[in-house]
Parts: C-alpha cells; sequence; structure tokens
C-alpha cells in the first residue's frame, strides 16, 4: 500500500469549533491525521510518499475558477481589514440573491460557505492544495500500477462543491483525483464514499456527468448533516442521470443494515465496470464516533476493505472524516489491510 501525505495539513489548526450554540473543542484537528499516519505506518512498513505539485490545473478542472481564486486570495484581503483573526463567515446571501461579485471579504465568505465549521487561516490555502496534491499523486501511482493507494490527505473533501467549501473541507481531493483518472485516460471512473456524513460536494460536482459514478452511504440527511443533499430520490441529471446512487441509513445502523447497503453500492459499481475507484475514507461511521450516529465495530472496517478488493479495481483511498480519535488509526488501517488481503 502506496501512502501520501504532507505536513502541510498543521496549517490548518483550530483549537475551537462552534458546535450546539457552543464553541467547543475542535473535532478535526492535525492530531487526527497523526494518529492515522502513525497507525498506518506500524501497518504497513515503508517509505511514505511526499507529494508532487500538480498546480492549480488538475483544481480548476473540478472547482469554479472565481472559487479558487477567493480561495488563493480570501486570507490576506480578509488579514489586511481584520487581522490576523479566523476568517469565519457570518452572512450568507438569502435565496433570490443577485450574487454580484464582491470583493468585500465577508461577502466572498457567505457567498462561498456553506456553514461555520471550515475557518480559512493564513495556511488553509497552502494545506488544502498539499492535500489535493496527495490525492493527485496517489492517483498518478495507481495510474503507474499500484493496485492501491491511500492519500492521508487533510483537510478532508467531500463536502466542497464545485463553488463551496465547508465540512471542514476546501478542495474536493477525491473528485481531483476521480476527474485526474479521467483525464489521464480511463473512460470510467466510481467513486465510493463511506463517510458517514454524505458527500455532496463530491455528488455535486459529477451530477450531471455520465463517465463519474458516484455512490454514498451515510447517515439520513433529514436527521444529519449536510441537511440539504444526500436524499434517495438525487439520482443524476443530464447525461448523469442514473449515475448518482445514494444509500441514506438512520442513526443506529450497524453492520447489518450498513453492509447491505454496501452490497447495493458494490453491486452498482461493478455494474458500470469502471477502470479506477476512489473511495472517500471517512471511518466516522464507528460506534465510538462523538459527532455520529452509526454503530459499526473496529472488526467491521477490515470486512469493508476485504469486500471493496473484492471489486478487483485499482484503487485511490482519499482520507476524509472519523473524530473518535483512539480509534480513527486503527479503524483506517482495517480498511487498506482488509483491502490489501482481499486483493492478494
Ligand atoms: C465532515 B466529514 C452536525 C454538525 C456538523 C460539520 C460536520 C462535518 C463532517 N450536528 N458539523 O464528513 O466527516
Ligand atoms: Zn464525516
Amino acid at each position: 500500500m502506496q501512502i501520501i501525505h504532507s505536513e502541510d495539513h498543521r496549517l490548518q489548526d483550530v483549537p475551537t469549533e462552534f458546535y450546539r450554540g457552543r464553541w467547543v473543542e475542535a473535532f478535526e484537528t492535525p492530531r487526527r491525521a497523526e494518529l492515522v499516519l502513525a497507525a498506518v505506518q506500524r501497518a504497513f512498513p515503508g517509505p511514505v510518499l511526499a507529494p508532487r505539485r500538480f498546480g492549480t490545473a488538475p483544481l480548476l478542472a473540478v472547482h469554479d475558477a472565481g472559487f479558487i481564486d477567493f480561495l488563493a486570495t480570501i486570507w490576506e484581503r480578509w488579514e489586511a481589514e481584520t487581522g490576523p483573526t479566523p476568517a469565519y463567515p457570518n452572512v450568507w446571501p438569502p435565496r433570490r440573491s443577485r450574487m454580484i461579485p464582491t470583493t468585500r471579504p465577508g461577502a466572498e465568505l457567505g457567498r462561498y460557505a456553506i456553514d461555520m465549521s471550515s475557518p480559512v487561516l493564513a495556511g488553509t490555502w497552502q494545506a488544502a492544495q498539499s492535500a489535493a496534491d496527495c490525492a493527485l499523486t496517489g492517483a498518478a501511482l495507481v495510474d503507474a500500477g499500484a493496485p492501491a493507494a491511500f492519500a492521508l490527505c487533510r483537510p478532508p473533501g467531500h463536502h466542497a462543491g464545485r463553488d463551496y467549501f465547508g465540512g471542514y473541507c476546501f478542495l474536493n481531493n477525491a473528485a481531483i483525483a476521480a476527474r485526474a483518472f479521467r483525464d489521464a485516460g480511463a473512460a470510467r471512473v466510481a467513486v465510493l464514499d463511506i463517510d458517514y456524513h454524505h458527500g455532496n460536494g463530491t455528488q455535486d460536482i459529477f451530477y450531471a456527468c455520465a463517465d463519474v459514478l458516484t455512490v454514498s452511504l451515510h447517515a439520513d440527511p433529514v436527521q444529519d448533516y449536510p441537511y440539504y443533499a444526500g436524499f434517495a430520490d438525487e439520482t443524476g441529471e443530464g447525461e448523469g442521470a442514473g449515475c448518482n446512487l445514494n444509500l441514506p441509513l438512520p442513526w443506529g445502523t450497524g453492520y447489518a443494515g450498513w453492509g447491505d447497503a454496501l452490497s447495493r453500492a458494490l453491486a452498482r459499481i461493478a455494474a458500470f465496470a469502471p477502470q479506477r475507484l476512489v473511495v472517500s475514507l471517512g471511518v466516522d461511521a464507528f460506534e465510538g464516533d462523538p459527532i455520529s450516529r452509526f454503530r459499526l465495530r473496529g472488526a467491521d472496517f477490515a470486512d469493508i476493505g476485504r469486500r471493496i478488493g473484492g471489486l478487483g479495481l485499482p484503487t485511490l483511498f482519499v482520507m476524509e472524516g472519523g473524530y473518535a480519535v483512539e480509534a480513527i488509526g486503527d479503524n483506517v488501517a482495517s480498511v487498506l489491510g482488509g483491502h490489501m488481503a482481499a486483493r492478494g
């Protein structure tokens, strides 16, 4: 298993987040990536690769140019006017607003942010670019013949859409890699998102796309974040009609129900017959996760990896969520180990 990681993730570091009306200790922290790195290094001794630099072209293949320009410049404009405090949105455009391209930092933050969970800091743009470069490096390794690679990305990406950020995500690492697979010659690519939360950004990016199948298992958006997408009747549009599969599951779902949904996901992916698979690997479906309400056990994660490996597809794993710090490293290593065992 090839592992790709950058220490630049440390640049995205806030002590607190706004949760249920209070500023609480942040769930999405640099420590998460450190623990995952330690666990995968224990499980799979060998070099951890630094990312190659790919520049902005592969980002612009999935994200809006104005949005990328915003991410690249918002900090300096915010800081010049406000000082070195985290850049948070606190105003959002009402429905039916004219999207006048004002460049006032507060107005731009509200235009591009979907929530308050992802403050922009001095190093956010660099951290996000390095995470995307990890995913792109992993994709290149798979294209060069590796049966699987693990991009240990942080910040995560699956909530970032064509022109929005939030849910701890800025650039959609998995989508950027899926698009890169296409551009390198794969006719069809599947993205399987097993994070507890719906991959709304990934769905948004490929919603009208026939050559990228997006499949997500997640908490029912009636009950949980991101609330406004992830319903079963969202199946794609235009040429992409039928190329998006959402499998929402209720709070309390354990591996029996979750595994049934995985069977449906894997059958749909097999029928699509992709040349490449990207797995948005969140491990927050774990029973001990502090912000999630599924009940997967540690041992289930190895089985998930085995079952994904049963597809026999060249696979890029991209790190997403998982907040039970004592367990996320083992759970990630279990998925990857199960995959390797299945692929021989
Ligand atoms: C990111 B990833 C819900 C609060 C949600 C943001 C959660 C982002 C999850 N009560 N806050 O998908 O793990
Ligand atoms: Zn999640």
